[in-house]
């Protein structure tokens, strides 16, 4: 049995800049359930690779193709699914990932055989085994398939302790040179935590895994960063700093072990803001850059989204990752409820503070959060591939489309004659590299 990994992408205006590039790390993962269980088996990411997925599948021949992608590629993974049905309809298709685990009902269509609705691994390598053995299905928690042309849904699996599988880094190797983020680059990915402990309601990543917050072992994770060759290492859980003691002996242990690696992380703006010692320590062993989400400029906003933060805290961790010379990328939400002051304060907090790299995002409740429900109705029409940050979903309560959009983008390109970074990699970018 062989199988092909393939992750689907849908372009952005910002796909043509290429500011982050990073491995699949999570078809990696996949791709080391399969080693461990003797599947020959091939990573697409066109991203990457050149060659169509559509040639892969010809040369290579699978039985079984996996695709996967964001809610952004959603028509795309349909599309490919039909193509892969219609030319070899014997190959069976598995769809799965972070937005599939959610939002599983977009998939149930004719093409598609199996849609995985768990982060666990296990489900992954269960259901191998069973199209390997031409089983039948019967229950499988995590697993949702057809029985007599008859979806079965069954309830997504939670994963309730670190699984212990390791991603095949071969495709990273093999690409790492053009692997980055910004200016950062030979960068991997490094996951070490399912989910997220806290509830701000726009946010879909605290609904993973069940919304059950699972952590790894401070060993594990420095064994895997000990093993991977590469400058950088991006650890993309969606907060790494939440307890202090664990993150002091993290400290304890990356001290010993002499790893000679820069490092980039996501952080709360609470954590940084009440633990300065901590991160001057984080500096001192290699953490370039935090990245944070601000979201707003005022604590009635950030009350707003339930980010139990205040501005206070948000202007403490500018300070703080200044004094010990770190990188702070800010991620902020702009509402459709602005006004043109709004943006100008926005902007003016951005000049103020010196905020050289931040990314701003429109306000977009993804499918399964608490605030979709609200909004649901408004968004009916919009198709999957709008639901990137940078469309307008919504109608603007103050503004016309065109206005709000132009004092958007307008606050985005400000970036661009305030940071010389920015203007370093848009350089790289005009010349090529
Ligand atoms: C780093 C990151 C990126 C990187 C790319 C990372 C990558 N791997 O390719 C960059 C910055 C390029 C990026 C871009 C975008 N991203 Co992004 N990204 C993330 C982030 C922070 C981490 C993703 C990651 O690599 N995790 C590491 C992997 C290993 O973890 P994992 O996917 O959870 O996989 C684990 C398990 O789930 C399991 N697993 C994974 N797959 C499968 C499959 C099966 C069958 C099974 C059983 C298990 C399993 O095994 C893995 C090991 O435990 C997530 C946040 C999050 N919580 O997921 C957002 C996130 C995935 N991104 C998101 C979005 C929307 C985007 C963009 C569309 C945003 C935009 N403005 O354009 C683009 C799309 C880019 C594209 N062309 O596809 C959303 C997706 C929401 C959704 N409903 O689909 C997320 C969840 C963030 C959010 N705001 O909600 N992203
Ligand atoms: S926005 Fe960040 S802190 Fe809030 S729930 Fe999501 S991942 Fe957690």
């Amino acid at each position: 049995m062989k199988v092909i990994l393939l992750k689907c992408h849908k372009k952005t205006i910002f796909s043509y800049f290429e500011p982050v590039v990073t491995e699949p790390l999570e078809l990696e993962y996949l791709q080391g359930v399969l080693d461990d269980i003797n599947i020959p088996s091939l990573i697409h990411d066109s991203l990457f690779i050149k060659k169509s997925y559509k040639d892969y599948i010809k040369e290579f021949n699978p039985h079984i193709v996996y695709l996967t992608g964001y809610v952004t590629a959603t028509e795309i993974i349909i599309n490919r699914a039909k193509w892969i049905k219609r030319n070899f309809p014997h190959i069976k298709i598995i769809v799965g990932g972070v937005y599939a685990q959610i939002n599983y009902e977009d998939f149930l269509c004719d093409p598609i055989d199996y849609i995985v609705n768990s982060s666990s691994l296990l489900s992954f390598k269960s259901l191998i085994l069973n199209i390997g053995e031409n089983k039948r299905l019967n229950n499988m928690d995590g697993v949702i398939f057809k029985k007599n042309n008859e979806w079965i849904i069954n309830k997504s699996l939670k994963i309730g302790s670190w699984e212990d599988y390791m991603p095949n880094r071969e495709f990273f190797y093999r690409y790492k040179n053009r692997t980055k983020y910004l200016n950062y680059e030979n960068m991997a990915l490094l996951k070490a935590s399912h989910s997220c402990p806290f509830s701000c309601n726009f946010c879909y990543c605290k609904l993973l895994n069940g919304g059950h917050y699972v952590t790894r072992s401070n060993d594990s994770i420095i064994d895997e960063i000990k093993s991977i060759h590469s400058d950088y290492v991006w650890i993309v859980d969606d907060t790494f700093l939440v307890d202090k003691n664990k993150v002091m002996d993290f400290c304890d242990r990356l001290e010993k072990s002499n790893i000679n690696k820069k490092f980039i992380a996501y952080s709360r703006a609470d954590f940084i803001s009440s633990n300065p010692n901590t991160i001057k320590r984080l500096s001192s062993l290699g953490f370039v850059d935090f990245i944070v989400g601000m979201e707003a400029v005022s604590t009635s906003e950030l009350d707003s989204y339930n980010k139990s933060l205040t501005i206070n805290e948000n202007i403490r961790t500018i300070e703080i990752l200044n004094n010990y010379n770190i990188n702070l990328t800010a991620l902020f939400i702009v509402n459709h409820n602005y006004t043109i002051k709004d943006f100008k304060t926005l902007r003016n907090f951005i000049r103020k503070y010196n905020l050289k790299t931040y990314t701003l995002s429109i306000f977009t409740p993804m499918k399964g959060t608490e605030i979709y429900k609200e909004y649901k109705d408004l968004m009916d029409k919009v198709s999957f591939k709008k639901f990137d940050f940078l469309n307008l979903l919504i109608k603007p309560t103050h503004l016309c489309k065109f206005r709000f959009l132009w004092e958007f983008y307008k606050t985005y390109v400000l970036q661009l004659f305030y940071s010389s970074k920015y203007i370093k990699f848009l350089f790289n970018r005009l010349r090529g590299n």
